[in-house]
């Protein structure tokens, strides 16, 4: 990939300005799509300021300038609500950079798409769950983060990955990757393959109660995992939450489901020992807890009946989706060994397939923590 980073940083008001300096510009973080860079500047008496710049991925958002206004539409919007709360809307939301021309992104010459975040200090990000406690407050959040959405005007929103979340048409997309994909990965993956096949009954049921009127459609980030939200280092609270590039009308579901396929797991979503992976039941009860409380009453009956579903499906979406990339090449994830999709997808059907043994319980929890015991 041919990039224009300094070209890219020299774009915004972040170095030169009164003589600053970048002292360093790294690779950061661990997320899968976007290359993203820590820069540290320093100031001119010697301060330091830290930015984030992110690459977006234009393979996979197609439209960086529609996906740029989303962002900017949500944190403009969030802002708003955050200052009428009394809260601190520079840390509690993303805040976008303007480039010096007074743009939202920067396209560089090479045709990369580029935007800054200012860092958000004294807050941690985590892989896995270190404490019940930062579950809890998760689940509070994401739910939280529904509720303050849920009069944003959902049809200025542009779909920025369309059918993201729509299952039936992911399990489309993974029988043509298991068709026309590289045999030999076929041949390594066949009872991957067979487990995912042997579930498509399953794919339709909550886009089906949607088209029935059954399931209303909020505004949802869509991509709700762990390492998308920062905690604050004092109170050690969930402080705010990232990676918009996903926010469309969607379920709730998908945000509750994706939040327990990789935080209530008890493994890696890379995990190469199955053994250590499965649903714990604890977090998935605690994080229950803390969504239901952060949307606040909001959930109909038929989407709190239907949460244990969420959880499954979306880490069965999740597992297919891995499993095609590694069938057809590893195009869409970003991979850092060999096999590394394949791992990926073993360890979402472990867990899919732990769902299937311990539904009865998630059932219960669910019952019980919606009726406030
Ligand atoms: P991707 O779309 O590739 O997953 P993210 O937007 O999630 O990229 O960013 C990757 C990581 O960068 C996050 O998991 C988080 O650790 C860190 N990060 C992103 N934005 C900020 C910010 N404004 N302040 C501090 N850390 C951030
Ligand atoms: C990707 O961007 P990141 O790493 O937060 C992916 C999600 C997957 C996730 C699996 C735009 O999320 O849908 O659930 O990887 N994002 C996109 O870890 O496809
Ligand atoms: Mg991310």
């Amino acid at each position: 990939m041919n990039y224009k980073i300094d070209e890219a940083i020299a774009a915004f008001p972040i170095e030169t300005d009164a003589n600053g300096s970048l002292a360093e510009k790294n690779s950061y973080g661990n997320g899968h799509i976007n290359d993203t860079f820590l820069l540290r500047c320093k100031t001119p008496d010697n301060k330091e300021t830290k930015f984030i710049l992110q690459r977006m991925n234009h393979d996979i958002f197609k439209n960086p300038p529609q996906l740029m206004e989303n962002v900017v539409h949500i944190t403009e919007y969030l802002r708003n609500m955050i200052t009428s709360r009394g809260g601190d809307p520079d840390r509690e939301t993303l805040n976008v950079l303007k480039t010096r021309q007074g743009a939202d992104y920067y396209q560089d010459s090479c045709g990369n798409y580029w935007r800054v975040f200012p860092f958000i200090e004294r807050s941690f990000c985590l892989e896995k769950v270190e404490n019940q406690n930062n579950f809890y407050d998760c689940g509070v959040a994401f739910g939280n983060f529904q509720k303050m959405l849920a009069d944003f005007p959902v049809e200025t929103l542009h779909e920025t990955i369309v059918n993201f979340h729509n299952t039936p048409s992911r399990f489309q997309d993974f029988q043509k990757a298991v068709k026309e994909g590289y045999k030999d990965r076929a041949a390594l993956a066949g009872s991957e393959i067979a487990f995912a096949l042997d579930r498509e009954s399953d794919t339709a049921v909550l886009t089906g109660l949607l088209a029935e009127g059954k399931l209303p459609l909020r505004v949802t980030h869509n991509d709700t995992k762990l390492n998308n939200i920062l905690f604050d280092d004092d109170t050690k609270k969930a402080l705010c939450i990232l990676d918009l590039d996903t926010i469309m009308p969607g379920l709730s579901l998908y945000d509750f489901g994706d939040s327990i396929r990789f935080g209530a797991s008890t493994g890696a979503e890379d995990e190469t020992d199955l053994d250590k992976v499965e649903l714990d039941l604890t977090l998935f009860e605690i994080f229950t807890k803390g969504y239901l409380k952060g949307c606040a009453g909001s959930l109909t009956e038929t989407e709190i009946r239907m949460l244990p579903m969420g959880a499954k499906l979306m880490t069965y979406e999740c597992g297919i989706r891995f499993l095609g990339d590694f069938l057809t090449g590893d195009h869409y994830f970003k991979i850092h060994r060999t096999n590394h999709n394949l791992d990926r997808a073993r360890t979402q059907f472990k867990l899919v397939a732990d769902m299937e043994k311990k539904w009865a319980e998630m059932a219960a929890i669910v019952e019980k923590a919606a009726s406030g015991r």
